[in-house]
């Protein structure tokens, strides 16, 4: 009678290990604290450690560039050189149990860019905090369309990185960028990956002309932010040839989004190449493996790359590029009416279909009665957060501490 009993809390406590260990598994642990922000954070070329009051009134590090001779100089104009100073602080924090990040730059890079001298090239005070690498789970994407409308509507539309989500606590300190969609490591904007009018700036569908860019993969808007839609080397290392025209250039204009690409080639492994305004990384174009990404990202360009779950964007040779909304989003079979290089369809990486709940389902099912059960509230509950598991993890050690206790007494 007495072992009996005992034998009962020795069952239930192990239903409470499967659970904390199941639970652990499907729904993955993002690498958001502190350390790993810091780690992301050292990637940027940062002038000065924050937060800052104002990064435009911080002093940054002096540009010289015999190439902005003319009035576009966001800066001094010293013996006809435009000298313009590079200014960006990135800092990482707690906020209770949640680690953010802030991005303050005046947008400005540390190399010369080039431009046609009528351009207004300006500086910029950019400056956001938002949840770092926030939770978020293949089984919950925050965007979704299965239609060319439904995802042209979606991903061919410069407002479309207006918003980031709630989950990634977005708030704005700096001057408003409605079109804004991430900071490269840089400093520089990264601007949502359509021109005006709202079709791939390289490739566009239709009668539109592409958009000229520099050899850094860059331009001028009207208001003179210079951003990227596209990945660029330059954002790691100071372009070799100097500053031109893209036009100018026969390996960049003939195949931009090839220029782009081979523009990492010493950069071959899982690279950090900015953050985007809900908080994800983005990479450059190659996983830790050094295997360029060419499959496995979802409609707004970002892939659940390993096995706990993280996601983030990656320089793509197709569009959007580098991010097209803020996911994570599905998996269509179809493609945008805006771009005449975009992907046919999207699939899962291996990661994000081992972390999908309709396969964890599919393989637990065939186990214990006691482990289907576990899935069903694992695949209804995937947006738990981290201090409810901690929570579990606790009352999960008082279960073993109670069994063992009872094991002892016997
Ligand atoms: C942060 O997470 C990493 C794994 O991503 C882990 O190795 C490290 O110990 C953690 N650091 C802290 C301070 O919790
Ligand atoms: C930040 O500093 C710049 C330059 O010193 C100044 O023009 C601007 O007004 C300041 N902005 C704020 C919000 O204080
Ligand atoms: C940066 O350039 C300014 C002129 O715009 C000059 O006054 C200053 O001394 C320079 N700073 C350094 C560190 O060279
Ligand atoms: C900068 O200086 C050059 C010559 O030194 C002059 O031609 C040019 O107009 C100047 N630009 C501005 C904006 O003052
Ligand atoms: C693409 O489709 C959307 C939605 O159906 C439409 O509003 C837009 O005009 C189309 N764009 C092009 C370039 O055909
Ligand atoms: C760029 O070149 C690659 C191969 O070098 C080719 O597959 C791709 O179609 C080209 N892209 C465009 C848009 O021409
Ligand atoms: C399920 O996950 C495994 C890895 O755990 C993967 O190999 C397999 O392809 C996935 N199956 C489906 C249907 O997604
Ligand atoms: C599993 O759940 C069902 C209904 O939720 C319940 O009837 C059944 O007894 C449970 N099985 C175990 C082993 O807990
Ligand atoms: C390992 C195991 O239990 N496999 C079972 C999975 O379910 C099928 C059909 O229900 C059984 O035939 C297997 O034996
Ligand atoms: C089905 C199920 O177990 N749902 C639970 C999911 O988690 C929340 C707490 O975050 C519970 O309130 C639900 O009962």
């Amino acid at each position: 009678m007495k072992s009996t009993i005992n034998f009962n809390i020795h069952v239930s406590s192990l239903v409470f290990i499967l659970l904390g260990l199941t639970v652990n598994q499907a729904q993955g642990t993002a690498s958001n604290n502190l350390t790993n922000c810091q780690s992301v954070a050292s990637s940027f070329r940062t002038t000065v450690s924050g937060p800052v009051a104002n990064i435009t009134s911080t002093t940054g590090t002096n540009v010289t560039c015999t190439s902005l001779s003319g009035s576009s100089c966001p800066g001094s104009n010293i013996s006809g050189s435009c000298v313009f100073q590079h200014k960006l602080s990135v800092s990482c924090y707690l906020s209770g149990s949640t680690v953010k990040i802030r991005i303050q730059s005046n947008g400005l890079p540390y190399y010369c860019p080039s431009m046609p001298s009528s351009d207004t090239f300006a500086e910029q005070n950019i400056d956001f905090e938002v949840n770092f690498n926030p939770d978020v789970s293949v089984n919950s994407p925050l965007q979704s369309a299965t239609t060319v409308s439904a995802l042209s509507t979606l991903l061919c539309n410069i407002q479309g990185s207006s918003n980031p989500p709630s989950g990634s606590a977005y708030v704005n300190y700096g001057s408003s960028y409605s079109t804004l969609a991430g900071v490269s490591v840089d400093g520089v904007s990264i601007m949502n990956v359509n021109s005006l009018n709202n079709v791939d700036p390289f490739y566009p569908a239709g009668s539109f002309a592409a958009e000229s860019v520099d050899t850094c993969l860059a331009h001028c808007q009207a208001a003179g932010i210079y951003h990227y839609h596209m990945g660029s080397g330059c954002a790691k290392a100071n372009p070799s040839s100097g500053p031109s025209a893209c036009a100018s250039v026969p390996t960049c204009s003939s195949n931009i989004s090839n220029y782009g690409i081979s523009s990492f080639s010493s950069y071959t492994t899982l690279t950090v190449i900015g953050i985007s305004r809900d908080g994800h990384v983005i990479y450059g174009p190659y996983t830790s493996s050094g295997v360029e990404v060419t499959s496995g990202t979802d409609i707004c360009n970002g892939m659940f790359y390993d096995s706990i779950g993280n996601y983030a964007y990656f320089a793509t040779r197709k569009f959007p590029y580098i991010t097209g909304c803020y996911g994570p989003g599905n998996y269509p079979s179809v493609s945008v009416n805006c771009s005449t290089n975009a992907p046919s369809s999207y699939t899962m990486s291996s990661y994000a279909s081992a972390l999908s709940s309709s396969n964890v389902t599919t393989v637990s099912t065939n186990a214990t009665t006691v482990s289907s059960n576990t899935t069903t509230t694992i695949a209804s509950n995937t947006t738990r957060s981290k201090a409810l598991r901690r929570e579990s993890s606790v009352f999960l050690l008082l279960m073993t501490l109670i069994v063992i206790g009872i094991g002892w007494m016997d």
